[in-house]
C-alpha cells in the first residue's frame, strides 16, 4: 500500500490499517512525516492543560482508571471544584503557556441541575480569559452539548479508548455504541470533537487498527485526536500491565498521522515514562500536541521546564514561544 492510496482509498479496511501499523518502523515515520509537513506547521505544537474539576467516585468501571468507584485506588472521592478555584488554575495554565483549557469530571453522564450549570458556568469564565476550553464529562445529550456550546466550548472530548472487539474486556458499565451516540451529539451541536485512545490495554496490533479505523472513518474524522499510553494506577485491573514499547506508540502516532492528516494529534498521557528520544520521534511522526503542566488529572506529567527544554532542543514552536 503507498502513501497516496491510504489517503485517497475510500474503502479502507482493517487490514490495511493493520499493514500501515506494521510496515517497517522508519518507513512508517517517514511517510507520516511527509503527510504532516503536506497539511500542517510542523514546527508548531499546540499546548492544553488538564484539571480534574470533579475527581474519583465514578460509577463507570474502566479498567484502567484510577477515578472508578468499582477499584481501591489511592484517589480520593471529592466534590465538584468551585468557579473561583478552576479559574485561578486556569489563570495559571495561561501564564505558564498553554492555549487550552480541559476540565475532567469522573461522572458516567451529564445531569441537568445545579452541578452542570457550574459547569456552563466554568466554560464561560475560562473562555473569558482568552483560552480554548475543552471538558470531559461522560455521556451527553444533544441538548446538553447545545448548551456547552452557548457558553463558549470548543472542544468535547470522549475517547473510544480502544477498538469494539477489544471494548468490553476494558469495560463492561457502558458499550461502545453509547459512546458513538455522544460523539453524535456532540457533533450535532457543532463542538470540535475530541476522541482518542489508550495504549496498553491488553490489545492487539488488530485491536489498535480497528480503532484508528473507527477514529478515521468518522465524518468528519475527530478535530483532535488524543493518543495515551496507560498510566498503571495501584489498585485498578491494569495496574500490574508492562508499559508499551515506544515504537509501538511511535507506529500508533504515524498511522494516526496518515490517517487523519488535519487532525491535531495529542502526544497524551503516558509521556512521563517516555525518553525525550521517543517523544522527539513521535512529533516527527506527525503528533503536534502535548498536555502541559505537571499534572494529568490524577497522574503526574512532565514538569514544565523540561517539557520546554526539550521542545527548544527539537526546535518546536508553542504558542507561548516569543
Ligand atoms: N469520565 C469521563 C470519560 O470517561 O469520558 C471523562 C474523564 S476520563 C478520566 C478521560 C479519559 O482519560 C478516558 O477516556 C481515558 O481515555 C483517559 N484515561 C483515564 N485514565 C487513564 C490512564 N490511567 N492512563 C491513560 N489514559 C487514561
Ligand atoms: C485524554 O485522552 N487524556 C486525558 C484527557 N483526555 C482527559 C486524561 C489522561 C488521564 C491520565 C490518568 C490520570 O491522570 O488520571
Ligand atoms: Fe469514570 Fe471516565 Fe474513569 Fe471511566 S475513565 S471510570 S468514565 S472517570
Amino acid at each position: 500500500m503507498n502513501l497516496s492510496s491510504v489517503q485517497t482509498e475510500p474503502t479502507r479496511t482493517r487490514a490495511d490499517v493493520q499493514a500501515l501499523l506494521e510496515k517497517p518502523l522508519l518507513d512508517l515515520v517517514f511517510e507520516a512525516a511527509a503527510v504532516h509537513r503536506q497539511h500542517q506547521d510542523a514546527g508548531y505544537v499546540q499546548c492544553s492543560q488538564l484539571l480534574s474539576i470533579k475527581t474519583g467516585g465514578c460509577p463507570e468501571d474502566c479498567n484502567y482508571c484510577s477515578q472508578s468507584a468499582h477499584f481501591s485506588t489511592p484517589v480520593a472521592k471529592e466534590p465538584l471544584m468551585e468557579v473561583d478555584q478552576v479559574l485561578a488554575s486556569a489563570k495559571q495554565a495561561k501564564e505558564g503557556g498553554a492555549d487550552r483549557f480541559c476540565m475532567g469530571a469522573a461522572w458516567r453522564e451529564v445531569k441537568d441541575g445545579p452541578e452542570f450549570d457550574q459547569v456552563l458556568n466554568m466554560v464561560r469564565e475560562v473562555k473569558a480569559l482568552g483560552m480554548e476550553t475543552c471538558v470531559t464529562l461522560g455521556m451527553l445529550t444533544k441538548g446538553q452539548a447545545q448548551r456547552l456550546k452557548e457558553a463558549g466550548l470548543d472542544y468535547y472530548n470522549h475517547n473510544l479508548d480502544t477498538g469494539r472487539d477489544h471494548y468490553d474486556k476494558v469495560i463492561t458499565t457502558r458499550s461502545y455504541d453509547d459512546r458513538l451516540e455522544t460523539l453524535n451529539a456532540v457533533r450535532e451541536a457543532d463542538l470540535n470533537v475530541c476522541c482518542g485512545g489508550i495504549l496498553g490495554l491488553g490489545e492487539k496490533s488488530s485491536d489498535r487498527a480497528q480503532l484508528l479505523l473507527e477514529l478515521a472513518s468518522m465524518s468528519p474524522p475527530p478535530e483532535s485526536v488524543p493518543i495515551n499510553s496507560l498510566v498503571a494506577v495501584e489498585g485498578t485491573p491494569l495496574g500490574e500491565t508492562a508499559p508499551v514499547d515506544w515504537s509501538e506508540f511511535v507506529r500508533v502516532i504515524a498511522a494516526a498521522r496518515i490517517l487523519m492528516p488535519s487532525a491535531t494529534l495529542r502526544l497524551s498521557a503516558g509521556r512521563g515514562e517516555m525518553s525525550e528520544e521517543a517523544q522527539a520521534l513521535c512529533f516527527l511522526a506527525g503528533a503536534n500536541s502535548i498536555f502541559m503542566g505537571d499534572e494529568l488529572l490524577t497522574t503526574p506529567n512532565p514538569a514544565p521546564d523540561s517539557d520546554a527544554a526539550l521542545l527548544s532542543k527539537l526546535g518546536l514552536r508553542t504558542q507561548a514561544t516569543p
